[in-house]
């Protein structure tokens, strides 16, 4: 027998003939059941198998490839990574969705449902995890090698019921069926080391006596589309070191030794909710340090695998911090080059400012990590010692070039010493990165006049901006079938890889055949998301009113409770002229609020209120609907955003540092009513001013009003409608049950008001105005819908990824391997 080649194995065909027989050998062989015995899940399983095994010979050539050609590879840290479902996504990728769909038909198990037994991958929180999720989805499309580094959490983000108008939590444990897409890789397993104490030794630090995890890989693999490449993202899972404590176990101590056991696998059992003021909570430390540790020792051991040394580690790798939850990352570089591999300090240190990349993804003060000295030097003394002594040649570098300014070192140091001295981690990363970006235009142009104005006298060039972006694949060709099928049928479907070709509809927006094909995709879509409201919450709407929603995290800077003034106001409107022309509205809401975060959930409580009162109104004649979708998250958010007509992107200018939701309801052809905010700018330069509604307070104005002392109570004066909103609010008229209820929104509204809600509010209900009155003239909202969607070009995720890869990591797509002649073997 010859040996066996690399790539000796039966290539799959996608035939539907072919698919049916991978999908029963599957149920068989790796599920272990048969037709007359298969539930639901086995089906769903036995497919999940054999999609998997049509993406694995392009994963695995994709690596090999990776490392034949001794490519710079770019490595994306994150502690949230929002996939959502995997499945439909491949079916995409694959090219396979029909054939698929057909072969479940010939086997008798109902694609629709079993599609949608599928938990969400929910690892991440919002905005920044879902970015991760875009990212990696762009660089399998484009062919750059790398990977994503993160934690599998056992509980991703919690699952949220509306239990009497307000917010309950439960655990979201999605791997409690198993999850058939990830591979264990044992093999790849990680001591990560905590605690402990440092002996001083040649110049080198013991650390020793430490308390010891093991971290172990599971990879999942992203499909790019058409299989261009498959990326990885590679978890940790953290493992007792020892197994159980011998010790107890030996005394005969049974049950604590294996209850210590599951204290150390804490690490990676719970996503962390974002609540922005939390911090200083030491689980969440050691998960950043968990993760980042067992991602540098294996990036370090893949190098070394090719590479005698370190001298051309910063040309073969790059390794990016999504915002400062991996920045340990530097001093733990630092203490494996120094400690482990004898490396001296400048060399260490070059090589650490060479590698890094970061990106600010808020300014919002308290949203910056900083952790107690204290604390760090407990869980990570070395790693304490380490940044005092790059914080320690940063100042005499600073002091060095401005010698005179002493309040400079205080502000710019790596520690903050007012109060509990703590680690800032944002300067930490600044200073070990070569670039650092915002993620649009206001964003990264505030960054660099606040936050990190200091760092820019220091090092100018190392500032950049990288507007974010979404991926075309997701949020337009799997979530909105009907206007992807129309797009197609006009521009072809090239769009999905390239989507500035959505451009070439800018033509066909004064077309009435397109504009009506494009009205029914819309319609469709809103049907669909008014069969999911009659489920649940189980409120009839009507799918021809306007749909006007806001889904995305419940934040104060984010301005639900604005979005409800402006209901009130219009529910008083209708109550006092009920026959008027009124443009029927549904107003949509959904968002998780953090559990600790009191405020948010209140607002929740709020608009659940508003909602049963002016839903069981009778006067107002059906004219106003209020929704409150229970348990946001990726693949509600498929069926949510298609169904718009409206994207409320409304937070206080300057305090949303992008926004990607925004993004997706522009490209889906909802129309944008949006504060001077974050990549709200960009879309109104790419759709056009005439095509979305501005209103509100810019920056500059936000910020004198703060600077003069703002005074809300004197728009509530002043305003009529918005005096009658609060009041009513404050009578306790959606609460009559409890009249105090809203006491506190009140009081914080009409005291400080520190989103100036009511600054905008005037300007916002006049908007709305404007808003009913295109409503009313069908064809030019449509026009200005397809407008929208033409103007998305430049929001594509591969843009921005083709962005980070030339100017920021240095990497370039794999050149593609010469295709083999498949065998004709199914699998
Ligand atoms: C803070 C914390 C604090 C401790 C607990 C866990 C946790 C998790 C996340 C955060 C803040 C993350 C910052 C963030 O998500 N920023 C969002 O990033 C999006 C992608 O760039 C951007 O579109 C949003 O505007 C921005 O708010």
């Amino acid at each position: 027998m010859p040996p066996v080649t690399a790539f000796e194995y039966d290539k799959p065909i996608n035939s539907v003939e072919a698919l049916r027989r991978s999908i029963l050998n599957r149920l068989v062989y790796a599920v272990g059941k048969d037709v007359r015995s298969a539930t639901q899940r086995d089906w769903l399983f036995a497919v999940f198998h054999a999609v998997r095994d049509r993406i694995m010979g392009c994963w695995r050539e994709s690596l090999a490839q990776a490392e034949d050609q001794d490519a710079k590879r770019v490595y994306y840290l994150s502690m949230e990574f929002l996939t959502g479902r995997a499945l439909t996504n491949a079916l995409l990728a694959a090219d396979i969705y029909e054939p698929v769909k057909q072969a479940c038909a010939l086997l008798g198990a109902d694609f629709d449902a079993l599609i949608d037994l599928e938990p969400d991958a929910g690892l991440g929180n919002g905005g920044l995890g879902r970015l991760a999720a875009c990212f990696l989805d762009s660089m399998a499309t484009l062919g750059l090698p790398g990977m994503g580094y993160g934690i599998r959490y056992e509980y991703g983000m919690f699952a949220q019921r509306i239990e009497q108008g307000q917010q309950v939590e439960e655990p979201d444990y999605w791997l409690v069926n198993g999850h058939p897409w990830e591979f264990m890789r044992p093999e790849f397993s990680y001591t990560v080391r905590f605690g402990g104490r440092l002996v001083p030794q040649d110049g080198h630090s013991l650390w020793l006596d430490t308390q010891d995890v093991i971290a172990t890989a599971y990879d999942s693999g992203v499909p790019g589309h058409q299989m261009r490449s498959v990326a990885t993202m590679r978890l940790w899972s953290a493992r007792a070191s020892g197994g159980v404590n011998l010790d107890a176990f030996n005394r005969g101590d049974y049950i604590q030794a294996v209850e210590d056991k599951n204290h150390s696998e804490n690490v990676s059992r719970v996503l962390y909710p974002d609540d922005r003021t939390e911090h200083g909570r030491e689980l969440r430390l050691r998960q950043e340090y968990f993760f980042v540790s067992a991602s540098l020792q294996d990036i370090l051991r893949r190098h070394l695998k090719s590479h005698s040394g370190f001298e051309q580690l910063a040309d073969k790798v790059a390794i990016h911090l999504n915002d400062t939850h991996p920045a340990l990352a530097v001093p733990e570089l630092m203490r494996l080059l120094l400690d482990e591999h004898q490396l001296g300090w400048e060399a260490a240190w070059s090589l650490c400012t060479c590698v890094f990349s970061y990106t600010n993804h808020t300014l919002m003060e308290e949203a910056l990590e900083t952790w107690p000295v204290e604390l760090l030097s407990r869980v990570l003394p070395r790693h304490m010692g380490l940044i005092y002594e790059i914080n320690a040649r940063f100042l005499a570098e600073v002091h060095a070039r401005f010698p005179a300014d002493h309040a400079l070192l205080r502000r710019i140091s790596l520690i903050e010493e007012r109060g509990v001295r703590r680690v800032r981690m944002a300067h930490l990363s600044v200073l070990a990165s070569h670039k650092v970006n915002g993620v649009s235009a206001l964003h990264s142009q505030l960054m660099v006049e606040t936050i990190f104005s200091d760092f820019v006298q220091m090092y100018p060039e190392r500032f950049c901006n990288k507007t974010n972006g979404i991926t075309p694949r997701r949020w337009l060709a799997l979530a909105n079938a009907p206007l992807s099928a129309l797009i197609d049928s006009r521009i072809g479907p090239d769009w999905r890889s390239e989507l500035d070709q959505l451009a070439r509809l800018r033509d066909l927006a004064d077309d009435t055949e397109f504009q009506n094909a494009f009205g029914l995709a819309k319609q469709q879509n809103k049907r669909r998301l008014a069969d999911l409201i009659a489920r649940c919450p189980g409120v009839s709407v009507d799918p021809l009113s306007l749909f006007d929603v806001q889904v995305k995290r419940m934040h104060e800077y984010k301005r639900q409770l604005l979005n409800v003034l402006h209901i009130i106001t219009r529910y008083h409107r209708i109550l006092a002229q009920p026959h008027a022309d009124w443009v029927p509205r549904t107003v949509i809401f959904a968002g998780k609020a953090a559990s600790a975060y009191h405020m948010a959930k209140l607002i929740i409580r709020l608009i659940n209120d508003v909602a049963r009162v002016v839903n069981s109104d009778q006067r107002i004649g059906g004219q106003l609907r209020v929704v409150f979708i229970p348990n946001y998250r990726v693949s509600l958010a498929e069926i949510i955003i298609p169904g718009a007509n409206l994207s409320e992107q409304i937070s206080t200018a300057g305090t949303e540092a992008s926004g990607t939701g925004n993004m997706k309801f522009a490209l889906n052809g909802a129309l944008t009513i949006g504060t001077w905010d974050g990549a709200n700018i960009e879309i109104a330069d790419n759709v056009g001013r005439d095509n979305i509604f501005v209103f509100g307070n810019r920056t500059e104005q936000v910020a004198e009003l703060r600077g003069y002392g703002y005074q809300p109570r004197s728009y509530y004066e002043g305003n009529f409608d918005l005096k009658c909103a609060i009041d009513r609010l404050s009578e306790g008229a959606f609460s009559p049950e409890e009249p105090e209820r809203y006491r506190e929104v009140v009081n914080t509204l009409l005291e400080s008001d520190y989103y100036q809600l009511l600054a905008d509010y005037a300007d916002y209900v006049a908007c709305q105005e404007k808003v009913d009155d295109l409503y009313r003239r069908p064809a030019a909202w449509t026009r200005s819908a397809i407008l929208n969607v033409a103007g998305m070009g430049v929001f594509s995720s591969d843009r921005t990824i083709g962005e980070y890869a030339s100017e920021i990591w240095g990497v370039q797509p794999l050149k593609p391997a010469v295709p083999q002649a498949p065998s004709l073997l199914p699998v």
